[in-house]
C-alpha cells in the first residue's frame, strides 16, 4: 500500500493506537535486545531481566541496570518519538502502548502512554512495595528504601504479570482501535504482541513499521519495511 493511503487512513482515523517496541528507540542509540547488536547477544535474559536472577544477585542485575540508565540518560528522543507526539497533538483520542522502559516517549511530548513493561527511572521496594522515581547516575548499588527494603528496578521482568490496569487498558484500547500501528517490535514477547493481533481480529487496520520481517509481519493488513526514525515523519508530517 501506497504511503499516502496510509497517510490518508490516519489523518481519518477515530481511536488510533500504536504499540512501540525498542526499535523506535534504535536511532537516538538505545541498544535493541534482540537482533545483530541487540542486548541479548552479550547478556543472557535469564542472568539479568527475572525476579531470580535479582534474588540470586541483586548487584550484578543492579549493575547492567545502571550501565543501561547511563547510557539512556544521555540520549534524546529522535524524530519517530517526535511524529508520535505530534498525532497525539492532532488526534487525542491516539493511545501509545509501549514496550519502551527509556521514557522517550514522554520526553518526546506524548502524554497518553501506557508503558506496559515500567519505567527504567523508576524503583520499587521489595519489602514494602512503594515504587518512587529515581533518576540518580550513577545509582548507588544496591539501593534501599526508606524502610530499608532493597529496592529494585521499576520494570516488568520475564515470568512477571503486567500492572493488571495496565494489561487492560492496553487490551481496550486494542480492542477499540481502527488502526494501529505497530513500530520497532520484535513481535516475540506477550502478552504485548497480543495486543496487535487483537487489534487486528478486533477489526482495526494494523500496519507494521520494521527494517525486519517479525512473526506479525504475515498477519498485519500493511508492512512498511523501513526505519521508525524515517517512515512515522512521512506518514505524520
Ligand atoms: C527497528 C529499527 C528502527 C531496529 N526502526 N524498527 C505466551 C507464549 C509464549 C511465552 C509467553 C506467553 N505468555 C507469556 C510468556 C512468557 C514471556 C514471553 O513472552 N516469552 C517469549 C520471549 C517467549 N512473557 C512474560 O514473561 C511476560 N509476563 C507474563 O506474561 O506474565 C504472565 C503472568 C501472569 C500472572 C502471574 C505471573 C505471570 C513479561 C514480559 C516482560 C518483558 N520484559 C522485557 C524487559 C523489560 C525491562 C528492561 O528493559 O530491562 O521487556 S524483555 C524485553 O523484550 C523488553 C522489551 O520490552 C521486550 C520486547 O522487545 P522489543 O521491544 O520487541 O525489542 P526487540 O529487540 O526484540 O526488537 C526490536 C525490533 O526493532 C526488531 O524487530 C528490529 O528489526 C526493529 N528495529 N531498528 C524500526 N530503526
Ligand atoms: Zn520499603
Amino acid at each position: 500500500m501506497e504511503l499516502q493511503a496510509i497517510k490518508e487512513r490516519l489523518k481519518a482515523a477515530r481511536s488510533p493506537v500504536a504499540l512501540t517496541g525498542a526499535g523506535i528507540s534504535a536511532e537516538s542509540g538505545v541498544p535493541t535486545f534482540r537482533g545483530p547488536d541487540g542486548l541479548w547477544r552479550n547478556f543472557r535474559p535469564e542472568d539479568l531481566a527475572t525476579p531470580e536472577a535479582f534474588e540470586r544477585d541483586p548487584a550484578l542485575v543492579w549493575e547492567w541496570y545502571d550501565w543501561r540508565r547511563s547510557l539512556i540518560a544521555g540520549i534524546r528522543p529522535n524524530p519517530a518519538h517526535y511524529a508520535l507526539a505530534e498525532f497525539e497533538r492532532r488526534n487525542p483520542a491516539f493511545t501509545l502502548i509501549t514496550q519502551n522502559v527509556d521514557g522517550l516517549h514522554r520526553s518526546a511530548g506524548s502524554g497518553n502512554i501506557i508503558e506496559i513493561h515500567g519505567s527504567i527511572w523508576t524503583v520499587r521496594c521489595i519489602e514494602c512495595g512503594n515504587s518512587s522515581e529515581n533518576r540518580d547516575v550513577p545509582i548507588k548499588i544496591l539501593p534501599r528504601c526508606g524502610c530499608g527494603g532493597l529496592l529494585r528496578p521499576g520494570v516488568v521482568w520475564f515470568g512477571e504479570a503486567l500492572p493488571e490496569d495496565l494489561l487492560y487498558r492496553s487490551f481496550e484500547a486494542a480492542s477499540s482501535a481502527d488502526i494501529m500501528l505497530v513500530v520497532g517490535t520484535s513481535g516475540v514477547v506477550q502478552p504485548a504482541a497480543s495486543f496487535a493481533t487483537r487489534a487486528k481480529d478486533a477489526g482495526a487496520f494494523v500496519i507494521e513499521i520494521n527494517p525486519e520481517t517479525t512473526p506479525l509481519s504475515g498477519r498485519v493488513d500493511a508492512v512498511i519495511q523501513g526505519r521508525a526514525g524515517e517512515m512515522l515523519p512521512r506518514l505524520i508530517g
